[in-house]
């Protein structure tokens, strides 16, 4: 043990933790934790840190697995910090480990030190490091793996100056199991039951952590258990619903009155995994009461910052399984069946409703769908349901863009048996375009279909909506993405007319490599919400 470097020990701890799977951007900074990199861990480049951590997060959110970033300095950390805001609030596991400066240099500011390195990505990691001793770092980064998985999971952040690696007498760290979750208290639990048990109209609104815990199917137990009508929560970054079901009514929308009109049909509402509620418009304040609610999350900040319900902390899955061991099993009428528009016809140029219906058609049986397209999303739910009862859907949670096409990557990285299908906005996909060129580099069968309305549609439509004229920055155009592709090794062709749509949606489909379809849509997008 003596004679073991901190990287040494840091390898180890990292083979036992599952975190040999590295996602970086590299400088000198980290050289002394890269070198000699051994061949049973994997490095995966990504060329600028926006879009590193968005693959990270979509490999995490698509494996259900802590995931281990590499970024350098104050420099990689900035570029990468939209993304752990998103990483924060889509829930992930994240363990980011920059690099920082030489101990013996720090107290002259140098070149690409971090000047209060812990500080900087606050407030959106969970816990932040830089240890005291080049001897703590194997322990630090066990300590940021032990706080990352635990609900509610988020990133951390462990920042290493670069001459520790190489540094003798590391402390040894003991392998020690995933800590696990809060069973939900039964005394609460009890309460819930009999609301549900005595109820006649019940409703369920389905969050993200339902999915990301893996516990879609049980939900549709409990759901067909309680003949419960079942809601996406508002924004909801992941399917926790199979949209195709019978019992399953719509997607609750980002505004007050429209969240509280649709929960009117309910006499209890249980909200599982999600805010109770996560607006993004404010159209003033309505007087709508809500039904009696109750809300199960695992994050103390959800539940206290809820104006109404009983409030019942546990993890989404632990909590479907308890609530399903107790509820009655109820023959009361269900809801009425979800309607939906009728399918696009064919238009040139064509409605991003017919890129829509389109993909549904030709979606191969358990594909993972990632969408960035801000004002189609709602056509998005219309025309494209989501089936697949794990990780169906991957989007950001954060709102911030440019999570999409990398997040995309990293799920394709995470489950080589799975079809990846991205849908990003123009506007979008530029924001990490670099992902592209990892993706040729792996060699993934991601389809990424870019929806090119030549503009930040949701801006200039949500501007408009707020009293805002005149608004500048919102007219794109120009922008090439079969030259921007094909510049990064990756296959893509333009799509501008609809008879074309099908036959190169299932060309690219069928490739084993990676394919962007640049598709032109009508710049006249409908209203959003
Ligand atoms: C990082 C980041 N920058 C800016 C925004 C503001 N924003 C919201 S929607 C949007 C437009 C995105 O354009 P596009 O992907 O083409 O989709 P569209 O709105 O046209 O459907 C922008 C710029 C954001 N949400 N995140």
């Amino acid at each position: 043990m003596e004679n073991q470097t901190v990287r040494d020990v840091t390898r180890n701890l990292l083979r036992e933790l599952g975190l040999t799977t590295v996602f970086g951007n590299p400088g000198t900074t980290e050289i002394a934790f890269l070198t000699g990199w051994p061949d049973d861990f994997r490095y995966v480049l990504g060329l600028q840190e926006s879009a590193v951590v968005a693959m990270a997060d979509g490999y995490a959110q698509a494996s259900r697995r802590a995931v281990l970033v590499n970024l350098h300095s104050a420099g990689g950390v900035g570029h990468g910090l939209g993304h752990v805001f998103t990483a924060y609030r889509n829930r992930t596991p994240m363990i980011v480990l920059a690099g920082q400066q030489l101990r013996s240099l720090l107290p002259d500011d140098p070149f690409l030190g971090a000047t209060d390195a812990i500080d900087f990505p606050k407030p959106y990691v969970k816990w932040g490091c830089e240890p005291a001793r080049a001897q703590d770092v194997p322990a630090a980064i066990a300590r940021a793996y032990h706080v990352a998985t635990q609900p509610p999971q988020g990133p951390v952040f462990v920042s290493v100056p670069v001459d520790d690696w190489d540094a003798g007498a590391a402390r040894p760290v003991a392998p020690r199991p995933r800590i696990s979750c809060p069973y939900p208290d039964p005394d609460a639990l009890a309460g819930l039951v009999a609301a549900l048990d005595g109820s006649a109209r019940p409703g369920i609104v389905a969050g993200p952590a339902v999915d990301a815990d893996g516990a879609v199917p049980e939900l549709v137990a409990l759901a067909e258990r309680t003949v419960a009508g079942v809601w996406a929560s508002g924004v909801s970054a992941r399917c926790s619903f199979p949209e195709n079901h019978r019992l399953f009514r719509g997607f609750l929308q980002p505004e007050r009155g429209a969240t509280a009109a649709a929960l009117a049909e309910h006499d209890v509402v249980l909200v599982l995994g999600a805010p109770a509620f996560t607006y993004h418009v404010y159209r003033g304040e309505f007087d709508l009461a809500l039904p009696p609610l109750f809300l199960v999350s695992d994050d103390e900040q959800v539940l206290a910052r809820a104006a109404v319900g009983t409030g019942i902390r546990a993890t989404a899955g632990l909590a479907i399984r308890a609530l399903t061991e107790r509820v009655r099993r109820s023959d009361r009428r269900p809801p009425p069946a979800l309607t939906r528009p009728p399918r696009p016809i064919e238009t040139d140029p064509m409605s991003a409703g017919y890129v829509f219906a389109t993909i549904a058609e030709l979606l191969p049986h358990n594909a993972i769908v990632v969408e960035e397209t801000p004002s189609h999303r709602n056509l998005m739910h219309d025309h494209l349901a989501i089936t697949a009862t794990d990780t169906g859907f991957l989007t950001t949670a954060s709102g911030a863009l440019g999570y999409g096409l990398p997040a995309a990557v990293g799920a394709a990285l995470a489950r080589p048996d799975r079809r990846v299908v991205a849908v990003i906005g123009d506007g979008s996909t530029m924001y990490s375009v670099q992902a592209l060129w990892t993706a040729a580099r792996e060699r993934l069968p991601v389809t990424v279909v870019v929806l090119d309305n030549s503009q930040y549609a949701a801006v200039r439509i949500l501007g408009a909506a707020a009293g805002g004229e005149n608004i500048p920055g919102v007219d794109l155009g120009g922008l090439d993405f079969v030259a921007l592709a094909g510049g990064m090794g990756c296959a893509a062709r333009l799509v501008s007319h609809p008879a074309e749509l099908k036959e190169a949606l299932s060309a690219a489909l069928a490739d084993d490599r990676p394919n962007l379809l640049h598709v032109r849509v009508d710049q006249n997008a409908p209203t959003m919400y």
